[in-house]
């Protein structure tokens, strides 16, 4: 559990931000029950993402790309938002000038009513045309295998951003914009190997953001951090309020 000392300080700067960027990972699902993906029991010790969460690996089989899908839609499906997830809607709630960056695709910050978000990796309830790209929500469990499109017929993929595939030019320019100007950054739940999204805080901290890791356990990031607070993301985002 986070010193106390750390937790003041970093309750103080976020009461005195006027403005607050949150950026979360696979940690803050992990307290609703959806598996991490690096973690030992992470999705990655069993899947090999590159048979799974890349364009080659949906083009050779799509099928197997799909069943994949909707083994985790069945999974994430059960899943409920928990405190930290309602704890980034109230810090939503706050905040005049607020932004929630999630490289999750579970829909769980949603679903717990986060508005001012961007869905960095997509969301695994859209659906998006392989032909003419037209995005759906899609909440079937399971999805028939192999879904069409409704407009032009042709197949449909996850709305995910795979490995290899370019993050949407509106999405990185809201978080550029949200990470340039915000006070106080929370980094909550990632590993921070990922990127774009690994070089955020960088970016924040060098436009002169106070930055901020909460996290289970140290990260490759950690020394970049202002504070880095151990713990339960469930545990330690409420305290903050
Ligand atoms: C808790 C907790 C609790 C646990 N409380 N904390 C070499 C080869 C190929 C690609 C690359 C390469 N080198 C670099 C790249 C680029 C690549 C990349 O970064 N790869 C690295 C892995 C090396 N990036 C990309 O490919 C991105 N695109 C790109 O760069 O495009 C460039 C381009 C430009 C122009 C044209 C074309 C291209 C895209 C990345 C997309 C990532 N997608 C995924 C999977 C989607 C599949 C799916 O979900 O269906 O998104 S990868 C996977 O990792 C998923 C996640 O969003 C992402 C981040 O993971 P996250 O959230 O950090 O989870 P974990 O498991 O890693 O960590 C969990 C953390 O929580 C841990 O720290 C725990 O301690 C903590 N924790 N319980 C608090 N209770
Ligand atoms: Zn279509």
């Amino acid at each position: 559990m986070a010193a106390g000392s750390d937790l003041s300080l970093l309750k103080n700067k976020v009461a005195g931000a006027r403005s607050l960027t949150v950026l979360t990972g696979a940690g803050i699902s992990a307290d609703s029950g959806v598996p991490t993906f690096r973690g030992a029991d992470g999705l990655w010790r069993n899947f090999r993402a590159e048979d799974l969460a890349t364009p080659e690996a949906f083009e050779r089989d799509p099928r197997l790309v799909w069943e994949w899908y909707n083994w985790r839609r069945e999974l994430i499906t059960t899943k409920k938002p928990n405190p930290a997830h309602e704890a980034v809607v109230e810090l939503e709630r706050r905040f005049d000038r607020f932004w929630l960056i999630t490289q999750n695709v579970d829909g769980l910050h949603r679903a717990a009513g986060s508005t001012k978000l961007s869905e960095i990796h997509g969301n695994i309830w859209m659906t998006r045309c392989t032909a003419c790209h037209r995005i759906s929500e899609n909440h079937e469990v399971p999805i028939p295998i192999l879904p069409t499109c409704a407009d032009c017929r042709e197949l449909l993929r996850p709305h995910i951003v795979w490995f290899g595939e370019a993050l949407f030019a509106a999405d990185l320019a809201r978080c550029a914009e949200a990470l340039e100007r915000c006070d106080v950054l929370l980094v909550v739940g990632t590993s921070g190997l990922v990127y774009p999204a690994a070089g955020f805080a960088s970016v924040a901290k060098e436009a002169g953001a106070f930055v901020a890791e909460l996290n289970l356990e140290p990260t490759p990031q950690s020394g970049l951090m202002d504070l880095s607070l151990q713990g339960r993301a469930k545990e330690l985002l409420p305290l903050l309020l």
